[in-house]
């Protein structure tokens, strides 16, 4: 296919409740979208790097500036026959996983509507819904907790993930655990901790927890190793895996037993089968992450965790958990029996609301090939 066009959209959309996690408090989301039109199809895909280096040290400035000096030019007005002739087209630039990953989802969702097939079905799905979970960020209280646990319960949702920080931990596993004995409850500290604190895991190991998320360092493999020996509750990475060579570190050296697979971190659905994939051969579960996507880049996600590995249900909710009104139609909703339906229309399967789009952008980028 030859790449056209390709527009790059900053955009902001406001959250229906500030996200508070121990790396700080977002009121609103900051994302790149990106349009790729190739022979009079349309590819849509979302940057998820955010307005603050606070997650990752990717920004949507330098998302934008390696995307429009960097990996567009790479391709753009050329003759492109696969996603994999692309990612070899733009091979040199190191590192930026969250800039190409978006590329990268708007040349999948081309590819796939060109063949008139699914994103799911080109990426190898194999569910036609996926199980979900939901992502709680750091309440004020334990009431305050308990009761948007109940309501998300009552939506629903399959598994619960909070958000702890150092002080703000142990009280809220204890009291969601004796609230809620069978609930499948998970933590994600966001790297907030450091060896020094194995006493606290400890005790958190007695909660039946289905896993810790990101305890230590955000680039840290070996520290993860010396902690996970000393726990039964898995553990799971998230910041720390990059591609499937940290994937393959971390699992020989027995750092975690459990991977969280964003797109966006990895730099793409390309670099997340591999370790979809490495990791069914090696019988470590996978689950798919989230970072906090417009409906643009939850479709792509939707389609990924069809999977077959993706066996743990993931951080992918209900548009309107995050947003009053997302840019695509129709909206992403949770079934009562905490499930998503794989979207079956050709690429991400969901149109993209103009309307909204346009006023959520807060700049546009045209390029031409
Ligand atoms: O660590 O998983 C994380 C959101 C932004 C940055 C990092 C993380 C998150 C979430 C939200 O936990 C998950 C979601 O999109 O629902
Ligand atoms: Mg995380």
């Amino acid at each position: 296919m030859r790449i056209d066009r390709i527009e790059l959209r900053h955009i902001r959309m406001v959250l229906v409740s500030p996200f508070v996690t121990s790396m700080g408090t977002e009121y609103d989301e900051e994302h790149i979208i990106v349009r790729v039109d190739a022979e009079g199809v349309t590819g849509w895909g979302e940057s998820v790097a955010e307005g603050t280096p606070f997650y990752s040290y990717e920004t949507v400035t330098t998302a934008w500036h390696i995307l429009k000096d960097f990996l567009i030019p790479s391709i753009l007005g050329k003759d492109i026959a696969s996603v994999d002739e692309a990612i070899a087209a733009y091979s040199k630039v190191r590192g930026h996983m969250m800039a190409k990953a978006g590329l990268e989802a708007a040349l999948w969702d081309a590819f796939a509507k060109s063949k008139n097939i699914s994103l799911s079905k080109m990426l190898g799905g194999v569910r036609d819904k996926i199980d979900v979970g939901v992502s709680i960020g750091i309440q004020d209280s334990v009431p305050h907790l308990i009761h948007k646990v109940e309501g998300y319960l009552q939506e629903g949702y399959q598994r619960i993930k909070i958000k702890i920080a150092p002080g703000l931990d142990m009280q809220f596993v204890e009291a969601l655990r004796r609230e809620f004995p069978k609930l499948l409850l998970q933590v994600d500290a966001n790297s907030a901790y450091t060896l020094d604190h194995i006493g606290l895991f400890r005790e958190m190991d007695k909660y039946n927890l289905s896993l810790i998320e990101q305890p230590l360092g955000y680039e840290d493999i070996y520290d993860h190793s010396k902690l996970q020996r000393e726990l039964m509750t898995p553990i799971c990475l998230d910041e720390s895996i990059h591609s499937l060579d940290d994937t393959r570190a971390a699992i020989e050296l027995d750092s975690c037993r459990i991977i969280n697979i964003k797109p966006g971190r990895v730099g793409g659905y390309t670099e997340s089968k591999l370790i979809h994939d490495y990791c069914a051969s090696q019988n470590i579960p996978v689950w798919h992450g989230g970072m906090l996507e417009s409906g643009i880049g939850r479709a792509g996600n939707v389609g990924l965790a069809s999977l077959p590995n993706f066996t743990l249900p993931g951080d992918i909710s209900a548009s309107k958990r995050y947003y009053k009104e997302d840019i695509v139609e129709p909206e992403f909703v949770v079934n009562p029996d905490g499930t998503m339906t794989v979207p079956t229309g050709p690429g991400i399967g969901v149109e993209v609301n103009m309307k909204m789009l346009e006023k959520v952008t807060e700049k546009k980028m045209e390029l031409r090939g």
